[in-house]
């Protein structure tokens, strides 16, 4: 009676993993003959009841009709396993004789390349190209520069005041100190850097920002020597006409003091945005430096004198480039860069 059903099982079993038409069909047939419900294991509870004269010969059939389905089950499974392996390799193929995407170069950033224009042409004319530090002391960042602790000047630049006492330098001025005190006169020295005001972010104005500071001291150095380098540097950089104004202007580490303005060429000076309606833009204040800045660079000005100037080197790349927000500039976006 057993014997028949073992067989009954082995056979129909073999007849359903050999059609099975997938890996869960296959695991369905195999959960009903050999799980731990399934019908093999029923037979072996029989099996268990029986006199045991009667279990050699049917244990063995058992034995043997388990092998069979498990090992035709794992021949069956491997076969799905290859061929599931054969269908991905198909479908995942990769030739890697192809070429590969090109490398797409960086460029430039705008402000970088004219940075580059304006120290070549100021290295042409001797002058020497000074690095200073972006945390400074308040001694070289004010003092120095004959802004004393309560003097007014000092609310021009809103400034980040670290809490060591000392500050993110408000322009590259200091560096003038800096230069003076190392290389004395006669000097002639440009610092382009990085500057920090603590402001209100609009199309004109950002709390970081790059300007350039230029100085030349030497003996007899007048109004007519700086208006003469202003020049140069314009027609240098911008390659047109460009109209320019001077207008008397208050910094205390010169005297007299000026602001250059350039008419704005984004909107030709009609009034824009970046100009503030009014056509003009004010890039370059300058002037000859003041008794006090020398005397604090250990230079004596009955001797000697000097001019300075600090260029708005973000707002120059604005106008040169024809950029009307200043938040393009440091904003990272690819697609601007990739412009220049
Ligand atoms: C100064 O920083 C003086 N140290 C410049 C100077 C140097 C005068 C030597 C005389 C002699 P001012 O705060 O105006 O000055 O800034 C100089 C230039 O930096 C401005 O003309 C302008 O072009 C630019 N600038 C000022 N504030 C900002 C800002 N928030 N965002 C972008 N550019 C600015």
């Amino acid at each position: 009676m057993l014997e028949a059903q073992l067989e009954e099982l082995r056979r129909t079993t073999l007849a359903r993993f050999a059609s099975a038409f997938s890996q869960e069909n296959l695991e369905e047939a195999r959960v009903e003959a050999l799980g731990r419900k399934g019908t093999l294991a029923q037979i072996s509870k029989e099996f268990g009841k029986l006199p045991p004269e009667q279990r050699a010969s049917l244990g063995k059939l058992l034995n043997s009709v388990k092998q069979d389905l498990e090992s035709e089950y794992e021949a069956k499974k491997h076969k799905f396993e290859q061929e599931q392996l054969a269908a991905r390799l198909e479908r995942e193929w990769l030739d890697v004789t192809l070429p590969a995407p090109g490398v797409r170069p960086g460029s430039l950033h705008p402000i970088t390349q004219i940075q580059a224009e304006i120290e070549d042409l100021f290295t042409s004319l001797g002058f020497a190209v000074l690095d200073g530090p972006e945390v400074e002391t308040e001694e070289h960042n004010f003092d120095a520069l004959n802004i004393p602790p309560t003097h007014p000047a000092r609310d021009m630049q809103d400034t980040f005041w670290l809490t060591n006492g000392h500050l993110l330098r408000t322009h590259t001025s200091p560096v003038q100190v800096r230069g003076m005190r190392a290389l004395g006169p006669p000097l002639r020295m440009i610092a382009p850097g990085r500057v920090f005001r603590n402001e209100e972010v609009d199309a004109s104005h950002e709390h970081t920002f790059y300007q350039l500071e230029g100085m030349m001291v030497d003996r007899n150095v007048s109004v007519a020597n700086l208006i003469y380098f202003m020049k140069t540097l314009l027609s240098g950089i911008f390659h047109r006409d460009v109209v320019v104004r001077l207008r008397p202007g208050y910094f205390p580490f010169v005297e007299p003091g000026f602001e250059l303005d350039i008419q704005c060429l984004i909107c030709g000076g009609s009034g824009c945005a970046v100009c503030k309606q009014s056509g003009w833009v004010e890039l370059m204040p300058c002037g000859l430096v003041h008794p006090n800045v020398l005397r604090s660079g250990g230079i004596d000005p009955d001797e000697w004198s000097g001019f300075a100037f600090g260029l708005g080197l973000t707002r120059m790349a604005m106008m040169r480039y024809g950029i009307d927000d200043i938040r393009q500039m440091q904003g990272g976006d690819l697609r601007f860069l990739t412009q220049f």
